[in-house]
């Protein structure tokens, strides 16, 4: 049985004895060199390896012996001195994290210039083996793209999820910071596996109370247990704390008493955690208190943090997530016009964390404008791991096809060329400081994720956040055969259902640039009628603003002007109804519903036959899927199928949903070969 708990750590036992004997030479002659909590992490790592890929009774021992050596492990300083001159150059190449991975005179050779790295290169070994791959080739020097490469929790202190949909929090405040369970370590080798260096482990919606001791010893004790996986933990901060903690009359970042309350603050939390990494805030956004409560700007807020962790060389991560659902603008400007006027006004150890796109998550939007905007002010992404609007749990969907699509999305800021990754990896506009966060997707389920499939949704994030311009096709490649199995057919067909499944998730839910029409409050399901509430922005009609003549949000001069955000080449094509992508459409322009497309059909049969193109992608994915009954374990392969019948369900109800519900507008009849709604 397998419950998908090991993750791409699955270490699959070799499937022949040729194989079998080829890995076996190298994995008995491991040497590693050194002493540290590293390194022991990283023999305990191999011994994991080697007690999967083979079974037990033939299982080598990991021979420690350097004269017989084929494998070998250890930092610069540790390497023995007469292989390092061949190297120098190399090394000389190495940043902080990176990694030496080569074939030199019949050994493997396995360095980096600090413990994380040599963490990082003995996992991209296993990898080399997990996915079968010669070691007589090995010529591989890496290092990380992005320094700051960070899971977001959105867990709150009584173990409930905000937005997560695979069980409960895997924090057990209760039991901490006394007991480590054995998640927490295998939650960290994997982090390390794909290169995450940091976790923000507490919700964005903030309670100060993780700021008492109480929590900060808990905090301290997975501080602790993550430190020799390379990994830091960051706290969110309540922005009214000192009123909330310490009955403090305001919060206002002017005021020095407020300054020092967190200077002392900070200090107290670096006295449990001395590599604390720093502070996470959301503000100004949805209910959280902020600066604006005090008539100060987003830069006051951030700047008081940053004063309060630079003595301990700690960062303040300030969410770009401002908007206010009582201002008239068009929400999806607001951030960039409350930022933009900031560029240059921040301390050197904030960087603005920014959502790929300018509403919020949506299952398709353009890039978010601010990135290419802020020349003096280092920018990070921030991505959802967690599918909050593309399925949840349920729906097999490839992130990485949507994050690529972000990251490769050309600003212009620079002339051709200023892509999104170029901005984040610090390139573009030399920033100092440089990263990336993805808000986490797992839980206490036993897969971590619910769908075994989020699992690779998890896996690409590292490997994006790593180098933002890898190949997401190696990529998935990888991770099917870390995960599943190494079978081609299995592969070859796992890879086109996730090839496919963007593109197929957006056409049964949000076609032709149509966003924000989920169901309220849980945002699951289709809702493109629902009234909102106390929130003006939840008019039926606020994001879509259908009406009998037409359908879609002028984003143009003529309406919003949101469109004014991005650089010129944008402007031109996206300004034209004629020339947008029809992704975009809606997004951008009203269109009447019997305006001809370039497709050559009209708006509403475009809408309409998208729907039942989504449909029918799902029920192509539930059949590639059936043909893999028997490739891989009976237990995640019906548990897979059993989430693809919901996935088509679902499918179905987005589409008969959305359809009856336009159709009262449109007044048109479906076209042909649009199944009629059920
Ligand atoms: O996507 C929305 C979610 C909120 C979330 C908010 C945010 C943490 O619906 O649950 O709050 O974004 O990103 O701050």
């Amino acid at each position: 049985a397998n419950d998908g708990y090991k993750l791409w750590l699955q270490y699959l036992p070799f499937e022949n004895k040729a194989v079998a004997e080829y890995y076996r030479d190298y994995l008995e002659n491991i040497v590693l060199i050194g002493n540290s909590p590293t390194h022991s992490v990283i023999q305990k790592e191999l011994e994991i390896a080697i007690e999967g890929f083979f079974d037990m009774k033939n299982k080598p021992g990991i021979n420690l012996n350097p004269s017989t050596a084929l494998v070998w492990i250890g930092t610069e300083k540790e390497l023995s001195k007469d292989i390092l001159p061949e190297l120098q150059s190399q090394i000389n190449q190495l940043g902080d994290e990176g990694y030496i991975l080569k074939y030199l005179h019949g050994k493997v050779i396995v360095t980096a210039k600090g413990n994380a790295g040599l963490l990082y290169g003995t996992f991209a070994l296993l990898k080399q083996i997990q996915t079968r791959e010669k070691l007589e080739n090995l010529d591989i020097l890496e290092n990380p793209k992005i320094q700051l490469r960070l899971l977001n929790h959105w867990d709150n202190l009584n173990r409930t999820v905000e937005r997560g949909y695979s069980g409960f929090s895997i924090w057990n405040w209760h039991r901490l910071p006394h007991h480590i369970d054995q998640q927490y370590i295998d939650y960290a080798r994997a982090n390390a596996s794909i290169g995450i260096n940091g976790t923000s482990i507490t919700n964005v919606n903030a309670n100060a109370l993780v700021l008492t001791p109480e929590y900060l010893e808990k905090a301290a004790a997975l501080a602790d247990a993550f430190r020799p996986y390379g990994i830091k933990v960051y706290l969110t901060a309540r922005f009214n704390a000192p009123m909330m903690l310490d009955n403090l009359s305001t919060a206002d970042p002017l005021n020095p008493e407020v300054q020092d309350w967190w200077k002392k603050k900070t200090a107290e939390i670096y006295s449990y955690i001395p590599d604390f990494g720093g502070f996470l805030v959301k503000a100004d956004s949805e209910g959280q208190p902020g600066p604006h409560n005090y008539g100060r700007t987003q830069a006051d807020g951030a700047n008081m943090l940053a004063d309060a962790v630079k003595p301990f060389g700690g960062i303040v991560m300030w969410r770009a997530f401002v908007y206010n659902e009582k201002t008239p603008t068009d929400r999806i400007r607001q951030a960039y016009d409350e930022f933009k006027p900031l560029d240059g006004k921040f301390r050197d150890n904030v960087i603005v964390q920014v959502k790929n796109g300018p509403l919020d998550f949506q299952p398709r939007e353009p890039f978010h404008p601010l990135f290419g905007a802020m020349s003096e002010t280092p920018l990070m992404m921030e991505f959802q791991i967690t599918k909050e609007y593309l399925g949840q749990e349920t729906h097999w969907v490839n992130l990485a096809t949507m994050w690529q699509e972000i990251l490769q999305s050309d600003t212009y800021a620079k002339g051709k060329g200023s892509t999104v990754s170029k901005v984040l990896d610090g390139s573009l506009h030399e920033y100092k400081l440089t990263g990336i966060a993805g808000v986490s997707n797992i839980g206490t389920d036993r897969n971590w994720t619910g769908h075994h499939t989020a699992q690779g949704d998890w896996y690409s994030y590292g490997k994006l956040a790593w180098n933002p311009d890898s190949d997401i096709q190696k990529i998935g490649q990888d991770w099917l055969k870390m995960t599943f199995s190494t079978d081609s057919d299995f592969v070859k067909t796992a890879q086109g259902i996730m090839n496919q499944s963007y593109e197929t998730l957006v056409n049964y839910m949000t076609p032709v640039g149509l966003h924000h029409i989920m169901a309220r409050s849980h945002h699951w399901g289709p809702g493109p009628w629902v009234t909102g509430g106390e929130r003006d922005d939840w008019t039926a009609t606020y994001y879509h603003k259908v009406t009998k003549e037409a359908i879609g949000f002028d984003r143009t001069e003529n309406g919003s002007n949101a469109l004014a955000q991005y650089a010129p080449e944008w402007k031109a094509m996206w300004g034209n109804p004629e020339t947008t992508p029809l992704e975009y459409l809606l997004w951008f322009h009203r269109v009447e519903w019997d305006k001809k497309l370039s497709t050559g059909n009209s708006l509403w049969d475009e809408i309409a036959l998208r729907y039942q193109k989504g449909v029918e992608g799902a029920r192509w994915m539930q059949s590639e899927w059936t043909k893999m009954n028997g490739k891989i374990d009976e237990e995640r392969f019906s548990h897979i199928s059993s989430f693809l019948a919901i996935q088509v369900k679902e499918a179905e109800w987005w589409r008969d949903a959305c359809l009856l519900y336009f159709g009262q507008f449109s007044g048109i009849p479906l076209p042909a070969g649009v199944e009629a709604p059920k």
